[in-house]
Parts: C-alpha cells; sequence; structure tokens
C-alpha cells in the first residue's frame, strides 16, 4: 500500500543576518509536525530555505563590502548549520538563487502574462526595504521623529517611482473570498483568517511585481531590465521545491498541492493573498492550509537588531541543550500565539516537566528493574483497575496527540502527554512497588512493567518534539527497531522478557554555570 503524502514547508528566511530565535522557533515547530507525519505513516516532503534576492539583500551586501552572492553564501550556510544543530529534519533546502528556481519563477511568470494578468506601468507608492513590501498611503504614517513608517510592522517606507510590471490582483478579490468560503482550512489559526477576509473585503489594488533600479533578483522573461519582486519570486519557492516546472514528474504528481505553509503572523497576507492569486492566474493548484504561529519575544520585549536583545539560537542550544529547548518553545507556547521566553522559564520547564516529571519516572522505575529484575522487563500478572485506567489514558494519547497535530496545536499534544506523565506519577507514588519488593514482589512486578509500558508510549509520542532524548528513553526501554519505533508499535504492548540496557539519566537537571553544584 503507498503511504499518504504530506508536504509541509516553512517561510525561506532572509539570510542578510544570522537567523535569529524566531527563525529557530519557526523550523523547530515545523519540523515537529514533519517528524509526526512520518511517524505516523506519511510520505513526508519537508522543504526549508533561504531568500536570497531584493533589495534587502542588495543595501546589506553594500553595507557590509560584499557581492550580494558573498553575502548569501556566507549566510545560507549559517541558517543550514542552524537547522542541523536543531536536528531540523529537512528533505530538501532550497535556495531561491539556484538555477531549478529560477526556472520555476521566470515559468510561473509567464503563465500569469499569457493569462493577461500581467500589465506594463509606472509604480508611484511607499515601500519597506526592511519588510520587503508595497504599502498604501494609509498604512503609512508620519512619527514624531519625521520618518514615515509602515503602520502594522514599524519599519521605515521610502517614496518609490519607476516603471515596474502589475499583477491584476484586483480582479482575484472575489475569487479569493470563495477560497476563503470553500476552504474554510485554508488560514489558521481563525484569527488570522478573519484578518484576511477583511483586508480583501476593503477591495485589493494591483500589484507592482518587477523593479528596475537593481538586478540582485530574477530576471523578468524577455524584458531587459527588471527583476522580479522579491516575493513572487520568494512564494514560488514553494513550487519549486515540488518539482515544478516538470509537472510530469512523479514529485510534482506526488507532492503538489502542498499540504501547510507554516509562516509566521507577519507574512500572512502575501500567503493567504498573493501566493493563492498568483496560482489560480497560472492555473496551478492551490495548498491546502496556511498557518500562522506567533511572534516570540525575549522577555516580553520584541527582539530586534537595534534593541540589541536578539538571542542567538545557537547559545540557547549550547546552554540547555538541543532538545530542552525544542521542548521549551512548543510546550511554553500556544501555537499560534506570541510567547515568551526568559532563563527561568527555560529552567523551570526543564526541572520540572523533563528532568523532574519525565526524567525521575524513567529513573527510579528502570533502577527498580535493573535492581530486582535482572535489568529484565518483567511480565505483568492479572491487571487491577488501577493498572487498566492508567494504560488506557496512555492508549488515548494518540488520537488525542494525532488531533492536535493536525490542527497544529502542538502545545495541546504535549499538554496531553504530560497529563498522563503525572497520572503515572501518581500511579508510581500510590502502587509502592518499593514496599511491594517484600510483600508481593508478583505485583511490583506488574507495576513495573505498566509503568514501563506508559514510558514507551509517551517516549514513542515525544519522538518529534525531542528526537534525541525520546530516543534514549525507547533505548532504556528495548525498543530500538524502527519499526518499534513507529507510532503503529502503539497499538501494541511491551513485551515482558525484554532485556534492559543499565539505565542512565535521560534529562539531567539544568544546573547554574555558576554555582556548579551537582545535579
Ligand atoms: O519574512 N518570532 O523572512 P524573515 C517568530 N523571506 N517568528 C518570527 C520572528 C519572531 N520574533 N521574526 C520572524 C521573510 N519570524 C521572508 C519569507 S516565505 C516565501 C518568505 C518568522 O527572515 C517570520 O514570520 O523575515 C517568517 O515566517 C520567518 O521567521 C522568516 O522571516
Amino acid at each position: 500500500m503507498t503511504k499518504p503524502k504530506f508536504f509541509i514547508t516553512t517561510a525561506i528566511d532572509y539570510p542578510n543576518g544570522r537567523p535569529h530565535v524566531g527563525h529557530a522557533y519557526e523550523k523547530i515547530a515545523s519540523d515537529a509536525l514533519a517528524r509526526f507525519k512520518r511517524l505516523d505513516g506519511f510520505d513526508v516532503l519537508f522543504l526549508t530555505g533561504t531568500d536570497e534576492h531584493g533589495l534587502k539583500m542588495h543595501q546589506t551586501a553594500a553595507r557590509e563590502g560584499l557581492t550580494p552572492r558573498q553575502l548569501v553564501d556566507r549566510n545560507s550556510a549559517v541558517f543550514k548549520d542552524m537547522d542541523a544543530l536543531l536536528n531540523v529534519s529537512y528533505d530538501d533546502f532550497i535556495r531561491t538563487t539556484e538555477p531549478r528556481h529560477h526556472a520555476s519563477v521566470q515559468e510561473i511568470w509567464r503563465r500569469m502574462e499569457k493569462a493577461g494578468d500581467i500589465y506594463k506601468a509606472k509604480y508611484a507608492g511607499w515601500y519597506s526595504v526592511r519588510d520587503e513590501a508595497y504599502y498604501a498611503e494609509g498604512e503609512t504614517q508620519v512619527g514624531d521623529d519625521g520618518v514615515r513608517r509602515s503602520i502594522g510592522t514599524g519599519t521605515p517606507v521610502e517614496w518609490t517611482e519607476e516603471e515596474s510590471y502589475f499583477f491584476k490582483l484586483s480582479a482575484y478579490a472575489e475569487r479569493l473570498l470563495a477560497l476563503y468560503r470553500d476552504q474554510p482550512d485554508f488560514i489558521g489559526p481563525a484569527s488570522r483568517k478573519n484578518e484576511v477576509i477583511s483586508f480583501v473585503e476593503g477591495g485589493l489594488e494591483d500589484l507592482s511585481i518587477s523593479r528596475t533600479t537593481f538586478d540582485w533578483g530574477v530576471p523578468v522573461p524577455d524584458a531587459p531590465g527588471h527583476v522580479m519582486y522579491v516575493w513572487i519570486d520568494a512564494l514560488t519557492n514553494y513550487i519549486t521545491g515540488a518539482g515544478f516546472p516538470d509537472e510530469a514528474s512523479e514529485k510534482y504528481k506526488t507532492y503538489w498541492p502542498a499540504d501547510l505553509h507554516v509562516i509566521g503572523k507577519d507574512i500572512v497576507r502575501f500567503h493567504a493573498v498573493y501566493w493563492p492569486a498568483f496560482l489560480m492566474s497560472a492555473g496551478l493548484p492551490l495548498p491546502r492550509r496556511v498557518f500562522a504561529h506567533g511572534f516570540i519575544f525575549n522577555r516580553g520585549e520584541k527582539m530586534s537588531k537595534s534593541v540589541g536583545n536578539v538571542v542567538d539560537p545557537f547559545d540557547l542550544a549550547h546552554a540547555y541543550g538541543v532538545d530542552p529547548m525544542r521542548f521549551f518553545f512548543l510546550r511554553e507556547v500556544p501555537f499560534g500565539q506570541d510567547g515568551n521566553y526568559s532563563h527561568d522559564a527555560i529552567v523551570a520547564r526543564m526541572n520540572a516537566d523533563l528532568a523532574n516529571d519525565l526524567g525521575n519516572l524513567a529513573q527510579r522505575s528502570l533502577s527498580m528493574i535493573a535492581k530486582n529484575c535482572g535489568g529484565v522487563l518483567p511480565q505483568p500478572g492479572p491487571l487491577a483497575a488501577a493498572d487498566e485506567t492508567l494504560l488506557a489514558q496512555a492508549d488515548g494519547l494518540m488520537a488525542a496527540a494525532r488531533t492536535a497535530f493536525d490542527a497544529q496545536e502542538i502545545h495541546k499534544a504535549l499538554e496531553a502527554i504530560w497529563f498522563v506523565v503525572a497520572e503515572t506519577n501518581r500511579y508510581f507514588t500510590a502502587q509502592e512497588p518499593w514496599a511491594l519488593r517484600k510483600t508481593d514482589f508478583a505485583r511490583m512486578e506488574t507495576v513495573l512493567w505498566v509503568t514501563a509500558e506508559v514510558l514507551r508510549i509517551v517516549g514513542l509520542l515525544i519522538q518529534p518534539i525531542m528526537p534525541k532524548s525520546a530516543g534514549t528513553l525507547l533505548d532504556l526501554l528495548g525498543q530500538q527497531a524502527p519499526e518499534a519505533r513507529a507510532f503503529a508499535a502503539i497499538g501494541t504492548r511491551i513485551a515482558g522478557g525484554t532485556v534492559l540496557p543499565a539505565p542512565a539519566p535521560v534529562f539531567p537537571k539544568y544546573v547554574e554555570p555558576e554555582t556548579g553544584e551537582g545535579a
């Protein structure tokens, strides 16, 4: 039987500087979604990459005394390093400067042109280089410092006048509104969808889609001097990654349309308005869903280089460990909402949820098996009501996690899993296996088996969030085989008689480097 497919993408990042925590957050979350689907039996294509053209890149390179090519080569490599460090399991990393992408963007342009949706005129209006976005006069205001800025994003805008090709976006308002009606899951979460609908209901203006004042972009076909507006180029990465323009390829036929575009809340308009309009114009199928996550703030402050509070994701991973960092962001911040991080909040999650609740439970139960059962998982005897109740709760997690992940509610899956971890701790304390050791050895064996079985289910389900630590936990439970690690294994039971390796801590407590005290 062929596996169902799942094509998931992240935004492609601007490599005009080093990656920040927001970039890391989006990749970690998308990675968890991709891993979940793979473990759940899907054939996944997970695409990420860097968005390397445009005026911002051109200007940053000039400031740094580099060519745009040197700038993007240097920085794109750092984004890849971040993905490697954070265990982001992408299948393809697209760079918009690659030839495969140029071919794809020029083809979508030709199709939009053929559809009669592209015309030449003069552009005059406000442009934000930082956002690479055009703004209507009413979307900007002049601040006390005399600088005109975008009201939505706070970035400075500059007056721009040049000959430009335009896309007839105004012709698509009705079709877009019909899309939001007919495909109610197209935009998530719901608050974002409402924003988009009111924006489109307010009427759409045609979009300037080429520039002539610099040349760092994909050339417009048969129009010397024009390079494409960076967002046409950027959005098209998603079909390039699926093999476009080779529509006859197995890759394209298998994966396009995308199932999920994961993006941040600041770029919803590009993905939920411009992108479907371009695809409609080019006669190509539309993605199934665009999900916008919130912004991550450092102790409530918006991160920005000018404020100087960008915390390097590499530093965070080194300070706390990759898995605790991944867990923190996905457990702490409801996916779709804004969230904060701070040293104290990360340490609190590490020590309470990971080291204490899950780590100690594993350590205590597995040590008892090592000491009292010769390191062999015991066979369970008849199950008591408490055993049945706990096992039923653990068995229910698969469906709960699937529902949560399918709605991108990653935090809810984790909440459900940690509820069962807490229940298991209560069970373990109430059953007192250390006392049973002397009074009813067989009952102790059953309690240890039940605990190990719940740990196995938890270990399987946290693999998308903490791939390495979950792997360690599953190793300790004797679950090394790949088929033992797929979600399908949740329908089986752990086998008594399994020989277990010597127990070792999975989630160490965080110790402040200054004090240097032992964990
Ligand atoms: O927008 N918290 O690139 P980008 C969470 N190249 N997410 C954040 C964030 C924060 N503080 N800051 C940014 C671009 N992001 C375009 C995308 S896609 C065809 C082209 C998110 O490097 C942001 O919302 O500015 C976006 O999804 C991603 O990081 C890349 O941002």
